[in-house]
């Protein structure tokens, strides 16, 4: 890998260069330099994005914007040119590689860890939708075609099930009756949008908890990473992909389901920051859209690894046999819980929204 981090403008020689963080998709690996700065390496997953130079174009347009309105090098991602001027490498082994400066001093978090957390992370993404309201969308190219086009999703689950490649169909009996139970609803967001009734934004489309990066001292957020599906969206997706995996009592791949729940005043919290990021920008309509965001960004992200356990683990990165099943099971034991506190998550919208 030191090979590869020499073929960019790096400011000082690197000595190391080790796995890092928990993504899914992308490798990355920390890169540490002699009395120099350090540098995140990305290996880009070819399997998730299929033109990564459109994919790379997006991030300099929207770093670039998003740098002219904010100079702190802290708060935006900032890319390492190749020798060659590039803003990627399209290495001699066929894949694509990108560097960063490190956002210094900074954390990403994968469960909360303080009191503030989950409002920090939800204020910095609303932010980061405000900021982008005026960025032309249509320079913008759709890096994963359909990504949150939860109906297109199901017609994946539907073929995958249909050609049940591994023969994995019948330990799952259970969560495919718990999806297509729910195919219906699930279309309640594009069909929003379809008609006219929810504005499509530039959004983030990830908006994990780990796609933060936190101060390390104060907590307070830095900076909004993982940029590879910034493209038009709806507002309900970002916040909903929040509350998927910040508002869960447990991890995404909690294999004790007991554990595994809405927590009330985590969503609450999740709704106060991103509202307050988001800077009074949003439509009524969209407002109340919010909780239909939750519901359905983790009944998608579960039909998504059902999906990709299916085909035999080819799209999330997994780290034990069955991983994706237990995020499937994680994900879809949170949607019940949803349903169950629906009122509940009502409630908690008028509250935050006044
Ligand atoms: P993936 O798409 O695989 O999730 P990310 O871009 O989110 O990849 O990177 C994985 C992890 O690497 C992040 O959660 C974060 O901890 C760390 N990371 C990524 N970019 C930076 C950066 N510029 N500075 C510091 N840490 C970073
Ligand atoms: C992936 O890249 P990462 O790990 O932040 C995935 C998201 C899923 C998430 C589930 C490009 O996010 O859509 O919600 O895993 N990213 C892509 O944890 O597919
Ligand atoms: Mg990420």
């Amino acid at each position: 890998m030191l090979t590869i981090c020499n073929q960019f403008q790096l400011k000082a020689k690197a000595v190391s260069c080790q796995p890092y963080g928990n993504g899914h998709i992308n490798a990355t690996y920390l890169v540490k330099t002699e009395n120099g700065p350090d540098y995140i390496l990305q290996k880009l997953s070819r399997q998730a994005f299929h033109d990564i130079p459109a994919l790379m174009r997006n991030i300099e347009r929207v770093t670039a914007y998003l740098a002219g309105q904010d100079p702190d090098p802290r708060h935006t991602l900032h890319l390492v040119p190749t020798l060659a001027g590039e803003r990627y490498l399209h290495a001699s082994d066929g894949e694509f590689y990108r560097l960063y400066d490190f956002i210094t001093h900074s954390v990403s978090l994968d469960r909360p860890e303080r009191e503030n957390d989950l409002y920090e992370c939800a204020y910095a993404f609303g932010r980061f939708q405000r900021a982008l309201e005026s960025f032309p969308a249509q320079e913008l190219s759709e890096t994963i075609p359909h990504f949150h086009d939860t109906p297109v999703r199901y017609q994946a689950l539907h073929q995958a099930i249909a050609e049940d490649r591994l023969g994995r169909a019948k330990e799952c009996e259970q969560e495919i009756a718990f999806a297509l139970a729910r195919e219906q609803e699930a279309a309640s967001l594009v069909n929003q949008l379809a008609g006219g009734t929810l504005p499509l934004r530039v959004t983030h489309n990830d908006t994990k908890l780990n796609n933060v990066m936190l101060d390390t001292d104060t907590h307070e957020a830095v900076c909004v990473i993982d940029l590879d599906t910034v493209m038009p969206g709806l507002s309900a997706y970002d916040f909903g992909d929040l509350v998927r995996f910040g508002a869960s009592t447990g991890a995404e791949d909690e294999q004790d389901l007991s554990k595994i729940g809405l927590s009330l005043p985590h969503y609450s919290q999740l709704l106060r920051g991103f509202l307050a990021g988001c800077g009074g920008r949003l439509t009524p309509a969209e407002i109340a859209a919010l909780p239909m965001g939750g519901k359905l960004m983790t009944l998608e992200c579960g039909v998504r690894f059902l999906t990709d356990y299916l085909m035999g683990d080819v799209y999330f990165r997994i780290h034990r046999p069955g991983h994706n099943l237990d995020r499937c099971r994680t994900q879809f034991k949170l949607v019940g819980s949803m349903e169950e506190n629906w009122s509940a998550m009502q409630s908690a919208l008028r509250q935050a929204d006044c």
